[in-house]
């Protein structure tokens, strides 16, 4: 749900990178934190355990340019993938525009990225949310490993129907990084223009 601060004419949101344990959404918020220039975003917030996995959330703040006069400012964060982090990951949905579900393209977590899409509907039933009605894409990240799974095949497991957009990454190297935000963040515009 966005909000609107009329003082300070800004529209905040709050797109979720979802996704399986270390499938690479804090390489995605970490890739994105560097890239943009110092004056659009703020400060990033990361609670990591010692191994660096996400315990709790990362979360950047960034400034997408206007929408009406007003400076709409995106609040991304990730969830903890690992399964019993499940709490954690309930919490940061409260609220949510959009979701970009960050897909790993290792053969053995095949399953882990459906668990993960299946835990996400779930958390989302909790507050009476649909993933359709959501602005949502999909990056399937990690393709390049040696052994990565064919895109299709993944695709067919997350979106046999096709309805999502998706987008190819190898995010600790910056490809497919900025792609499947800024096609989240026009679907949240979207969905904010059809309600006004
Ligand atoms: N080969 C490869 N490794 C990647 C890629 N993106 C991220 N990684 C690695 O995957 C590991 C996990 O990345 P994270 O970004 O911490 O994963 P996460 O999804 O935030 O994990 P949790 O917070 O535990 O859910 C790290 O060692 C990353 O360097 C990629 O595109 N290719
Ligand atoms: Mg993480």
């Amino acid at each position: 749900m966005s909000t609107i601060n009329f003082s300070a004419r800004e529209i905040n949101f709050k797109i979720v990178y979802y996704g399986p344990g270390l499938s690479g959404k804090t390489t995605n918020l970490k890739q994105i934190y560097d890239q943009v220039p110092s004056e659009s975003k703020g400060e990033m917030v990361s609670l990591a355990t010692e191994d660096e996995r996400t315990l709790f959330f990362d979360f950047l703040p960034l400034d997408l340019g206007k929408v009406n006069g007003f400076k709409t400012r995106f609040h991304l964060y990730t969830v903890p993938g690992q399964v019993f982090y499940n709490s954690s990951r309930k919490l940061i949905l409260r609220g949510v525009d959009g979701i970009v579900f960050v897909a790993d393209s290792a053969p053995n977590r095949l399953r882990a990225n459906a668990e993960s899409l299946r835990n996400l509907r779930e958390n989302l039933q909790e507050y009476n949310l649909r993933l359709h009605e959501i602005p949502y894409v999909i990056q399937i990240n990690k393709r390049d490993l040696p052994d990565a799974l064919p895109t299709d095949m993944i695709r067919q497991v997350l979106d046999p129907e096709h309805r999502t957009e998706s987008f190819e990454a190898v995010a600790a190297e910056f490809q497919g990084v900025f792609e499947p935000l800024r096609a989240v963040s026009k679907l949240v515009l979207e969905k904010l223009a059809q309600k006004t």
